[in-house]
């Protein structure tokens, strides 16, 4: 039986991973940050087929221990701070817990002399501006201090590959969503609170910049990628998109049309403390790499990935 080891199990990301690899007859084990009330609500359905270890990815002590405990064939590294507004409140943090905590597991992995493959969570936010579409030949030029953080990630993840001979695999992923999307990232705010003027709440949606562009796909077909990535016979990284793009306000009107509301009468945007110090104006992902050597396509689009979302917050 084959065992995984998943940091940020407890995530949007994690918790679809760790059900596709119980699926696939694996022993999954996940990192859990210790909290004064219960984190695993998305992974409750599933939690008693899973071996999860309280810990943290800042802790080198520990992830020492744990990758020489578990003897992991793969390891899918997830956890980070992935708001990108937040980092430019919380810039210190966000880069020890990405760069650094990144850091921690590739030298567990290095001193346990395992023969363990790894994922790393990149994002296309290390793109910044970069004219669209990204593929991975554009040139990595990051605007937030998350997208610098997850650069010095991706960039350690290559250089343990090539120094150590690591199997060690970048999935370049842009924006993806779902349900379980956390309620601070714009799609799943907004189709929160239509969910709740559906069910005879009030008040207004209080959004920041509605023109930025972003390549939105489906959380479940993305964690399926990262499989693939890791099944490959040589280690190397790939873009992971729907290679369309879509503004914040195509996405805010998509969704309250197709809860038959007008959003006139609820949106308030351009909210001061909601704009960022740095923004990236469009993201559009090239994944044909992807597609032609995982044999990864999008399924699921724009719209659909919508009204998924807003069905679900609906229901
Ligand atoms: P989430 O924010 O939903 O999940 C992040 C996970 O990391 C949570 O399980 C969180 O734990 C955990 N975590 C945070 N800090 C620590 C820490 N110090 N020690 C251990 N665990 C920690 O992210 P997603 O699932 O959406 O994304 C997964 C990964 O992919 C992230 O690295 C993200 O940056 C990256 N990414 C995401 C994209 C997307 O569109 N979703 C696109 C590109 C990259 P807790 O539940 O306790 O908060
Ligand atoms: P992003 O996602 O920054 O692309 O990072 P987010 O949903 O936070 O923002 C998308 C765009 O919407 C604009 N926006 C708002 N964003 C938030 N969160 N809240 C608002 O009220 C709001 N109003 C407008 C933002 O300015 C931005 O342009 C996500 C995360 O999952 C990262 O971890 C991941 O690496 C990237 O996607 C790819």
């Amino acid at each position: 039986m084959k065992r995984a080891l998943i940091t940020g199990i407890t995530g949007q990301d994690g918790s679809y991973l760790a059900e596709d690899l119980l699926a696939d007859g694996y022993e999954v084990h996940g990192l859990v940050r210790r909290s004064s009330i219960s984190n695993t609500k998305r992974i409750e359905h599933v939690i008693k087929h899973l071996n999860l270890h309280i810990g943290d990815i800042l802790d080198y002590s520990f992830l020492v221990n744990l990758v020489q405990e578990i003897e992991p064939d793969e390891i899918y590294h997830l956890a980070a701070q992935s708001q990108v507004g937040e980092s430019f409140r919380m810039p210190m943090y966000t880069g020890n817990v990405i760069a650094m905590g990144t850091l921690n597991l590739l030298e567990a992995i290095r001193i346990s002399k395992l023969d363990i493959s790894l994922y790393n969570a990149s994002t296309s936010e290390m793109f910044g501006n970069a004219p669209c579409p990204q593929n991975e030949e554009t040139p990595f030029n990051p605007v937030s201090p998350y997208g610098v953080a997850k650069l010095y990630a991706h960039y350690m993840v290559r250089n343990y590959r090539d120094a150590y001979g690591i199997f060690a695999v970048n999935g370049i992923l842009f924006n993806h969503e779902s349900p379980r999307r956390g309620e601070e990232f714009v799609s799943q705010k907004i189709t929160k609170f239509i969910g709740r003027i559906k069910r005879g709440g009030r008040g207004k949606l209080f959004l920041g910049n509605l023109m930025a562009e972003r390549d939105w796909g489906y959380a479940p077909e993305y964690v399926k990628a990262m499989q693939l990535m890791l099944r490959q016979s040589n280690p190397k990284d790939y873009v992971i998109a729907t290679g369309e793009s879509h503004t914040v306000k195509e996405f805010m009107i998509e969704a309250f049309s197709c809860a038959g509301l007008n959003w006139r009468h609820y949106v308030v945007h351009e909210t001061k403390g909601l704009l960022r110090s740095n923004e990236i104006n469009a993201l559009r992902g090239d994944y044909s790499k992807a597609e032609l050597e995982l044999g990864w396509d999008a399924k699921v689009y724009f719209k659909e990935l919508v009204k998924i979302m807003v069905e679900a917050d609906t229901a």
